[in-house]
């Protein structure tokens, strides 16, 4: 076993490196890797255009064996791996480093749904499946895969497992985590595990699968994968409301997991300006509310009977917070297109924010009970660094996860606004810490908050993590520089 390559140092790799990346292109076959900078260059920035990279190859496998040879490959000549899914990673996770040295691993040909178990409730899959043909394929077996995302045209399964994906319906069905029962996974050396388990219960040791899931793809590639599926829901009821304030939103969360029987599936959080943002910038963006409300949520629940129980149910969960003034205004989806609508102001807030300007984002989670309390915080101290700052915080407030994006006052440079990134991110990250919240609630570390982490975490669990890559990947070569600095 060679040495690895000395990391992030650019210039030419030497033989080695060359006969390495000859034998990889003899294990795949001619449809199996490229070289054309044009197939490569939109695989080497990542989705916010933060971070630009370079790779000696675009490795593209078929099959699960010809991922395990290119990591065989790869650790014999000491060649760091950057696996890659739909490259939606919002940490550039996905993005290799500058050297030129590392082969760029792309999942997106291993698509195929492998099998549908509608006893088991299971799904097994290739880690290149697109989210969304997932959850169209367990559908079509009158069955639900919940991950719900805004990316779920394009990102793949597998990315969504190497990064634990969370999205709108985590609240009901749980984070990736929760939906995986087993992993097949190429090791660093190029071994395959088969840990392609369906079972629900498995008490014979240290889950192993949980290592990978998160691991942003820093312990070993995710092959394939068996998902758990759901009774798919029979109707839907979804409805938009405006608060009386902040506070508002706590109590009508616990009042509509009651209401619902707990079929409350998505749970989401739309400041006022936010929506502005949907408005001002989506010609498409129809507004939902006459008027402009401060605090808006929109809320859905999922039953698993046809009928109109759950419209029901929001009625009279409306109704009540309306006599009890917790809800100033409101509409309930009367239609599919409705429906669509609401869901669309939701998404578009996404693309707004881009279209706005200069962002500052921060993708924290802390406990339910104190996001009020922390966002109040977060734009206190904020309008007291800078006077005018417009904070726009959205999301996931039914499990505490919250975007607390942030942009520069009206008329300020974009430029200058930017300049106190650090400032703003240790302002609200630490008020997260203070409320003991996480500074990355669902889109993972990477390569953006991968410094921040020590500040965060305690030497002894950085010490464990460190410990978990070593004993996995102890040369280093699964995505280096990501999650950990010295990983
Ligand atoms: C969402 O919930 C995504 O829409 C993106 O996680 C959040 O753009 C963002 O900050
Ligand atoms: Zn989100």
């Amino acid at each position: 076993m060679a040495d690895p390559l000395p990391l992030n140092t650019p210039g030419a790799p030497g033989p080695r490196h060359r006969d390495a990346i000859e034998q990889i292109k003899q294990a795949l076959g001619d449809k199996g890797w490229s070289q054309d900078p044009s197939v490569l260059a939109p695989l080497l920035v990542d989705t916010r255009d933060y971070y630009h990279g370079k790779a000696a190859i675009l490795a593209r496998p078929e099959t699960t064996e010809q991922v395990a040879e290119v990591l065989k490959i790869c650790h014999e000549a000491g060649i760091p791996v950057t696996p890659q899914g739909g490259n939606t990673s919002r940490v550039g996770s996905a993005t290799p480093d500058e050297s030129g040295a590392q082969v760029l691993l792309s999942l997106a040909r291993m698509n195929r749904v492998l099998e549908i178990d509608p006893v088991d409730y299971t799904m097994t899959v290739e880690a290149g499946c697109v989210l969304q043909d997932v959850q169209n394929k367990a559908a079509a077996a009158d069955r639900l895969f919940p991950l719900s995302l805004g990316a779920e045209g394009s990102c793949m399964i597998g990315g969504n497992i190497a990064s634990n994906a969370g999205g709108i319906n985590v609240l009901r069905y749980g984070n990736t985590r929760d939906l995986v029962l087993g992993l097949e996974v190429v090791t660093a050396d190029g071994q395959i595990w088969n840990g392609l388990r369906r079972l629900r219960k498995d008490n014979t040791g240290y889950d192993l699968k949980h290592l990978f899931i998160g691991s942003e793809g820093t312990l070993g590639v995710i092959t394939k994968a068996v998902l758990k599926l759901f009774p798919l829901p029979k109707e839907k009821a979804t409805a938009l409301c405006a608060l009386r304030d902040l506070d508002a939103c706590l109590e009508l969360l616990t009042r509509a997991r009651a209401a619902s029987g707990d079929a409350l599936s998505s749970f989401e959080l739309l400041a006022g300006i936010t929506l502005n943002f949907a408005y001002r910038h989506i010609d498409t963006a129809k507004r939902a509310l006459g008027e402009e409300y401060d605090w808006q949520v929109l809320l859905e629940f999922s039953g698993l009977e046809a009928g109109d129980m759950m419209n029901q149910a929001m009625e009279t969960l409306l109704e009540q917070a309306f006599e009890d003034g917790l809800v100033i205004d409101a509409v309930i989806a009367q239609s599919e297109q409705q429906r669509a609508d609401i869901w669309f102001l939701r998404e578009a807030i996404v693309e707004a924010q881009l279209k706005e300007g200069a962002s500052i984002k921060h993708d924290v989670s802390v406990p339910v009970s104190r996001v009020p309390e922390f966002i109040r915080r977060s734009n206190a101290a904020l309008e007291e660094m800078i006077e005018g700052v417009r904070p726009y915080p959205f999301g996931h407030v039914g499990d505490g996860n919250i975007h607390y994006n942030v942009s520069p006052p009206v008329g300020a440079s974009d430029a200058e606004f930017v300049a106190w990134k650090e400032r703003i991110n240790e302002t609200v990250h630490r008020i997260t810490a203070d409320l003991e919240g996480s500074i990355s609630a669902e889109h993972g570390v990477g390569q953006l908050k991968r410094d921040e982490l020590p500040l965060y975490k305690s030497a002894l669990e950085l010490e464990m993590m460190r410990k978990v890559k070593q004993a996995l990947d102890p040369i280093g070569l699964m995505n280096p520089g990501k999650v950990l600095k010295d990983g």
